[in-house]
C-alpha cells in the first residue's frame, strides 16, 4: 500500500504504475477488409500491458486486489474471434475498452493493446504486421466524507481539501457545506465534529485514492502530533463509481454511511437527487439517519459549499 504512484507533481498519475503482461494470445480471426479474409479468416496474435498498482495484491497475497490475468485472456480471445471488423484497429480498440470497462475494471487505469497480424495480405513477403495502441481508464467520480473534532477543525478540512486537489490524478468536482454534528459513538464527552462530503474526478485507482486519503488525513495527524490529541481528520470514500468491495482494507460504499446523518446530510444538500449504491436514495436515507438531529450549520470554510 505504500508504493509512491500518486506523489505530488509527478504529472502522469499513471507514470508509476506497475505492470502485468500477457503476451501471445492467438486465435483464428475473421478481420480484414477483403472479403476472402472475412471468410477464410487468419491467426492473429494479441499482446496485453495491463498497467496497475499491484502493491495492494502484492503486500498481502490477495487476488481480490489485483486484475486475473486469466479472465483478461479469456476476454481477448473473446473480442478476436468476434466481429468481424474490417480494421486491426477497430479490433485493438475493442479490446482495450472491454479490458477498461469490464475485466480490469476498475483496478486497471491504463491498458496497452499490441494486435500482430502476420498473415495479412501485404502483396510482398512481409515479417509481421502489428497496431499498437494504450488507452487510460475514464475518471471515477468518488464521494468521500471528511470529519474533524480536534484543534483548529477548519484548517484541517481546508488543509484535506488543498492535499486532495493538488494530488495527481484526482480533481475536486464539487464540495458539500460544513455542518457541526453531535459525535456519533466514540468516547463520551468528545467535542462536536464539523463534517463535510466532497466529490473527486480522479483516474486513481481506488486503492491509490485511499492511499491519497490516508496522505491527507497524516498530513492533519502531523500537525496534530505537535499540538493536539489524536484524530484530527477523517477522510473515508463512501463510494468509489458504482463500484462495490467487501474487503476490509477498502469497503465501498463505506460500510456506514447509509445510517450517517453526518454523511448524508451534506451530500445531500450539495447532491439532492444522490444515491448511494445498493441503498438507495439519500434523501430517503438521511430522513430515517438516527443522528438528523444533532447537525447544526457548520462555519463558512473556504473551498466548501461549492456546487
Ligand atoms: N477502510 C475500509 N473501508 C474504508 C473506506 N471506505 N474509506 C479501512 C476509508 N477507510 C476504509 O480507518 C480504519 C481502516 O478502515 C483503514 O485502515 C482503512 O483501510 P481509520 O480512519 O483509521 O479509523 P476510524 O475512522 O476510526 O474508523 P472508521 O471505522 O472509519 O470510523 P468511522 O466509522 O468513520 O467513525 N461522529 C460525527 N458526528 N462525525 C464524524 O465524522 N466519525 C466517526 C468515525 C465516529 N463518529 C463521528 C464521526
Ligand atoms: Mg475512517
Amino acid at each position: 500500500m505504500s508504493a509512491p504512484h500518486t506523489a505530488h507533481g509527478t504529472g502522469d498519475p499513471h507514470a508509476r504504475l506497475d505492470r502485468i503482461e500477457v503476451t501471445g494470445i492467438r486465435a483464428w480471426g475473421h478481420h480484414g477488409v477483403l472479403d476472402e479474409e472475412k471468410r477464410i479468416g487468419q491467426e492473429f496474435t494479441v499482446d496485453v500491458t495491463l498497467h496497475l498498482s499491484t502493491a495492494p495484491a502484492g503486500t498481502t497475497d490477495a487476488l481480490s486486489r489485483t486484475v486475473n490475468y486469466a479472465e483478461v485472456a479469456h476476454a481477448v480471445h473473446e473480442e478476436l474471434t468476434a466481429g468481424p471488423h474490417d480494421l486491426v484497429e477497430t479490433l485493438a480498440e475493442h479490446i482495450a475498452q472491454r479490458i477498461l470497462t469490464d475485466t480490469g475494471c476498475p483496478l486497471v487505469r491504463r491498458v496497452g493493446i499490441r494486435v500482430h497480424k502476420p498473415s495479412a495480405p501485404v502483396g510482398l513477403p512481409v515479417g509481421d504486421v502489428t497496431v499498437s495502441i494504450q488507452r487510460d481508464a475514464a475518471p471515477v467520480i468518488a464521494v468521500l466524507a471528511l470529519g474533524t473534532n480536534l484543534g483548529e477543525r477548519e484548517e484541517h478540512l481546508r488543509g484535506a481539501l488543498d492535499h486532495l486537489a493538488a494530488t495527481d490524478g484526482i480533481e475536486v468536482a464539487w464540495t458539500g457545506p460544513v455542518l457541526e454534528t453531535a459525535p456519533v459513538g466514540g468516547p463520551e464527552g468528545q467535542d462536536s465534529f464539523l463534517n463535510s462530503v466532497i466529490a473527486v474526478s480522479t483516474v486513481l485507482g481506488p486503492y491509490a485514492l485511499l492511499e491519497a486519503a490516508q496522505r491527507a488525513e497524516h498530513a492533519a495527524h502531523r500537525e496534530r502530533l505537535v499540538r493536539w490529541g489524536p484524530r484530527t481528520l477523517d477522510v473515508d470514500i463512501i463510494t468509489y463509481g458504482d463500484w462495490t468491495s467487501q474487503d476490509p482494507t477498502l469497503t465501498v460504499p463505506h460500510p456506514r454511511a447509509h445510517e450517517r446523518a453526518f454523511v448524508l446530510a451534506p451530500w445531500h444538500a450539495a447532491r439532492p437527487e444522490a444515491q448511494l449504491p445498493g441503498h438507495g436514495p439519500v434523501e430517503g436515507l438521511l430522513s430515517r439517519a438516527a443522528d438528523r438531529d444533532g447537525l447544526r450549520e457548520g462555519p463558512a470554510v473556504t473551498g466548501f459549499g461549492a456546487p
